[in-house]
């Protein structure tokens, strides 16, 4: 049986007919076929909505009529491709209140109708909408860790609604989920983890191809395309060959063979993503062949087909000892790829996540952007969340997201952010129409969706799956708008309500960096859960993600005397990050070795920051409960309750963090909080230098 699912932001509530009813009662379509899957698929959203939310039925007719009819005007749909890439729509009224969506292809118009859609949510007027909106990205794809067993790696939100006991699932929730990613614009969706192992492997044969492709066709309604994970060894494991050589004859014509098999059952398929030379899983360097190597021989072959590798860069060594002080995984995406940069064909993107470790809380950008100048290239972030919180914590992510991309790089005069280079404006084509034409660039979140009833497990984690897409398409806007948006459409327009729910979200990310690891150090958490505390839990392990306490100081020097990363970037930020008196206060600890007494710019010393810090981090977890529960009486209570029971994980999460990490630096540096707070010595609750057993 299908559990039944709620539809988040396109919930279509009812509200007040606003200046919006006439506007929308009546619909003239020009340049369009009402049978293509895309339009078809807008059309049915725009009469569910505005049913929905305004009680009333609209109707297609012609443009002659539409004044007539509409009596002041009505939605002239149009297609026009001045100005307008793909993906992108404008919308404005004339002096007969007639409201013009124009778009040069379908998925425009889709965009478009959802943009309409949300203004009569908001309660905006469409008569006084003035707007272009051209994608900042071309790409702006979900990555799902989903396993066909149903499992979902690093999930928070139940299980797969895309895979179960090793089968493919289409159904209702299948087209609902592309109606949700749509709707915020994402136009690429990759369905299972990129651990490929096991069944997975087999997805590009025979025994799945079929369902494959029936998803396929239901993404493409919705402008959306499928691609897949692959596993490096299918030529070893699928066609018993003994070696996935990229340079092997042989391993070429097996996957050109496999290739000419999917893409005849999925000819909309967009491509695959790899994981490859990372965490055990295989991949070229075993060949001692390079990264491009392995991504050209697969690119070449989709090619045919309109196809893309994605190619991931997290490659680093994960058997490391942790004696080794020079070895610095930081470096590794870097160093493994650097040195191929232009070498690979033009429909291979490499993938590069956001940071040069793993989706910390706090950690800088990694040096690839700005980095690679002759490849295309995509920034992976990560909305399931693993490191921050996994969807019992709230922690709305996109300010963090927003950071990442206004970096600015030094890699070029101008258009040198990470948000240029990730959408193609600082090495891609010059003219936005010809990179769109051949969409290389953009962005992808590791997505954190599940099958349970509200998506995300946590309500207000959806806040990140719509603020991504939002994001993705207009890295133009606020976090706070983003959040605005989603909080009006999904609980209320009431402004008292609104603004609470948005001011829960827009601190929430600094108040779990404030009880989590302190500035920039990051990990910290249980070995492989990743959720709550373990200070030294990765500290004498394999994985390289050491914070190197001991009782005078923290934090790991990849200065130039110390690992020497801080020479992956551009002046001036090098020098920045280099010099310990001007490096960001809150990346302090990822690139020094800095002392407890060390006074920061905010004139702590930092030991009394970590205290400070997590004392706050508490206190605050403490005031959203109190706001969350102000707003009993006004949220729906299934939300309401669900939200809550996780904000009392979390407070009790929070303490245990504060309580774990404060005690851990007390214990080590023997300098006790100024203010006298509990922190746990060798002998129990120790205030001040008084010690108390408890
Ligand atoms: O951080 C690690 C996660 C793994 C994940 C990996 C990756 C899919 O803990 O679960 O594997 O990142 O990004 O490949």
């Amino acid at each position: 049986m299908e559990k039944k699912w709620t539809q988040l932001w396109l919930a279509y509530r009812p509200c007040r007919e606003s200046e919006n009813g006439p506007v929308v009662r009546y619909t003239a379509l020009e340049g369009f076929d009402l049978a293509h899957p895309v339009v078809k698929n807008a059309w049915r959203e725009w009469r569910r909505g505005i049913g929905g939310m305004l009680g009333i039925t609209p109707k297609l007719t012609e443009r002659e009529t539409l004044q007539k009819e509409g009596a002041r005007g009505g939605l002239w749909i149009r297609r026009n491709e001045d100005g307008l890439i793909l993906g992108g729509y404008r919308i404005h009224a004339d002096a007969a209140g007639t409201v013009c969506l124009e778009a040069g292809e379908e998925t425009g118009l889709l965009y478009g109708v959802f943009y309409l859609l949300r203004c009569v949510a908001m309660q905006r007027p469409l008569t006084e909408l003035s707007i272009c909106c051209n994608p900042d990205n071309l790409l702006r794809m979900t990555n799902h860790w989903d396993n066909m067993d149903g499992s979902i790696e690093r999930g928070y939100s139940g299980r797969s609604f895309f895979f179960e006991k090793n089968r493919v699932i289409v159904n209702g929730r299948t087209r609902d989920f592309a109606r949700l990613a749509a709707s915020v614009g994402i136009n690429g969706v990759v369905i299972n983890n990129v651990n490929v192992k096991d069944e997975a492997t087999w997805l590009i044969t025979q025994k799945h191809l079929g369902a494959l492709a029936k998803m396929a066709e239901i993404f493409a309604g919705y402008g959306i395309r499928l691609f897949l994970s692959l596993n490096y060894a299918a030529p070893m494991e699928l066609g018993g060959l003994d070696s996935a050589d990229p340079l092997s004859e042989e391993v070429r014509s097996w996957w050109a063979e496999r290739f000419r098999i999917v893409f005849s059952a999925i000819p909309k398929l967009g491509g695959f993503l790899v994981k490859a030379d990372s965490e055990g899983r295989p991949g070229p360097f075993t060949y001692g062949r390079t990264q491009a190597d392995g991504a050209n021989l697969l690119a070449d072959l989709v090619q045919p087909y309109g196809a893309v590798i994605l190619w991931r860069c997290f490659v680093y060594n994960c058997t490391q000892d942790w004696r080794d002080y020079k070895t610095d995984r930081a470096r590794a995406g870097y160093d493994n790829f650097i040195g191929t940069d232009g070498a690979y064909h033009e429909n291979v993107i490499l993938q590069i996540k956001n940071g040069p470790m793993d989706f910390q809380i706090r950690e800088p950008v990694s040096p690839l952007f700005g980095g690679l100048r002759r490849t295309n290239q995509m920034l992976e972030v990560q909305i399931a969340q693993e490191y921050t919180g996994q969807q019992i914590d709230l922690c709305y992510l996109i300010p963090l997201f927003q950071e990442v991309l206004s970096f600015q790089t030094y890699c070029a005069k101008q258009q040198d952010t990470v948000a240029d280079i990730v959408s193609g404006r600082t090495f891609g084509e010059k003219d936005e129409k010809e990179r769109a034409a051949r969409p290389r660039w953009g962005m992808a979140a590791v997505c954190n969706t599940g099958n349970e009833e509200n998506w995300t497990g946590n309500d207000l984690a959806a806040a990140n799956f719509y603020g991504f897409g939002r994001l993705a398409f207009d890295t133009s806007l606020s976090a706070e708008e983003i959040a605005k948006e989603w909080a009006s459409l999904t609980f209320s327009n009431d402004p008292g309500t609104r603004d609470a729910v948005v001011a829960l979200l827009m601190g929430s990310r600094d108040t779990y960096e404030k009880y989590t690891s302190p500035l920039g150090i990051g990990w910290m958490v249980t070995p492989s859960t990743h959720y709550g505390p373990s200070v030294d839990g990765y500290e004498y392990s394999r994985w390289g993600t050491y914070h190197r306490a001991d009782h005078l100081g923290v934090g790991v020097d990849r200065t130039d005397v110390g690992t020497g990363f801080v020479r992956q970037y551009h002046e001036p930020n090098a020098s920045r990050y280099n010099r310990l008196e001007q490096c960001p206060q809150e990346l302090l600890l990822f690139f020094h070795h800095v002392p407890y007494s060390y006074v920061l710019p905010s004139g702590k010393t930092l030991i009394q920051h970590i205290y400070d810090s997590h004392f706050e981090g508490v206190r605050e977890v403490e005031r959203m409960i109190e706001v969350w529960e102000s707003l009993r009486e006004k949220l729906p209570s299934k939300p309401y309750e669900r939200v809550r029971e996780r904000f009392a994980r979390q407070l009790e999460n929070a303490r245990e963090w504060r309580d774990q990490v404060n005690s851990y630096f007390y214990r080590k540096s023997g300098i006790a909080d100024e203010k006298g707070r509990p922190v746990y010595g060798a002998l129990g609750k120790e205030t001040g230098n008084e010690i108390s057993v408890q």
